[in-house]
């Protein structure tokens, strides 16, 4: 099994929690998404075996993408998450509502591609994706990641400062939230089995205060692990929003909108009693239906065998953010 080569000291087996041994044998890496499937939908077992069988396959049509390292965000005092792990256990429900829809989110158009920059600004502009990169200098920014469902990653994005995007849109006085709209086509992103797509608030949608965004941590990532989003981490640009739950993080996103009015968003609408507008990871706030205070890390096997640690107020990240919400 062939491997995408990429010399980043975070991806050698030797820094890895597991060894990569461990991960690319296949008999127990499909014995491990079994035993998922079987706790989740016995339908999707054939699919989980191929969808396994060769890693490289959930990383097609990735370029390498050059970034300087951010020192501040070197590294995030836990071992980055095994890539090709990352790539196959998503949260897109465009692609479906499972974690296995990497197969089906390549439908997704990335090229070409169209950012509107809109609203209340004074230079409103859409950027393609070479006015993105050539505009905003990218930087590599290893960040830690956790789902609002307890599961937790940690992944070097790659990608520039939202507050550049700020900056370069120059919001009037009354612009007072932002919000971010995800690629929606019905044709393409035909969404879960159930419930059914037209039932569901499409297109997703995420918001912030004007000050969350202009805050350090809120990035917009264009890349992952040294290369593109592979399409399933939401290519070609998505939110990334390290203080708050995975939700917040926007996928492939068409509109940036600035707003006078908290904005809907795509959870919040579904279930406001359980996905809030501000959305921070706050471990002493339980979910209605589970607690937050420990996390699971993305590794081998079923999410039953994964390391299990304590979730920390605003992800560890209250340095930068505790001044927000004073
Ligand atoms: N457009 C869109 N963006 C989305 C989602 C989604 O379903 N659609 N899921 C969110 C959730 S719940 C999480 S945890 C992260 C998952 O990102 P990853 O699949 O790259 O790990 O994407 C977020 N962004
Ligand atoms: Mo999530």
């Amino acid at each position: 099994m062939a491997f995408i080569h990429i010399p980043k000291s975070w991806q050698l087996p030797e820094k890895m929690a597991t060894p990569e041994a461990v991960f690319l044998n296949r008999r127990k890496f499909i014995k491990g998404f079994a035993g998922f499937s079987i706790a989740g939908s016995a339908l999707a077992l054939a699919g989980c075996q191929t969808q396994v069988a060769d890693g490289e396959e959930a990383l097609q049509g990735i370029k390498s993408l050059n970034a300087r390292l951010n020192p501040t965000f070197a590294d995030a005092d836990r071992t980055v998450t095994n890539q090709i792990l990352a790539a196959t256990y998503n949260n897109f429900y465009e692609f479906g509502g499972s974690k296995h829809i990497w197969q089906n989110a390549q439908a997704l158009p990335t090229e070409p591609w169209q950012l509107e920059v809109t609203g209340l600004v004074n230079q409103p502009r859409t950027y393609d994706l070479d006015d993105l990169l050539s505009t905003f200098p990218l930087e590599e920014r290893v960040y830690r990641f956790r789902c609002v469902e307890a599961w937790a990653m940690v992944v070097p994005w790659l990608g520039f400062p939202m507050n550049a995007i700020l900056e370069a849109a120059d919001p009037t006085s009354d612009a007072k939230f932002v919000q971010f709209t995800s690629y929606y086509d019905p044709q393409v992103t035909k969404g879960p089995t159930f419930p059914p797509s037209q039932f569901l608030p499409f297109p997703y949608t995420e918001g912030l205060r004007i000050e969350e965004m202009a805050n350090d941590l809120a990035f917009f990532a264009v890349g992952i692990y040294g290369h593109t989003l592979p399409k399933q981490h939401g290519a070609p640009i998505r939110a990334v929003l390290p203080w708050k739950y995975g939700f917040k993080g926007a996928k492939s996103i068409v509109k940036i909108e600035f707003v006078a009015e908290q904005p809907a968003t795509f959870w919040n609408t579904i279930s406001p009693g359980e996905y809030k507008f501000e959305a921070n990871v706050e471990p002493d706030v339980p979910h209605p239906r589970w607690s937050q205070r420990q996390e699971r890390l993305i590794g081998p096997g079923s999410q039953f065998e994964w390391e299990q640690v304590p979730t920390l107020l605003y992800n560890g990240y209250g340095d930068y953010v505790a001044d927000l919400y004073a």
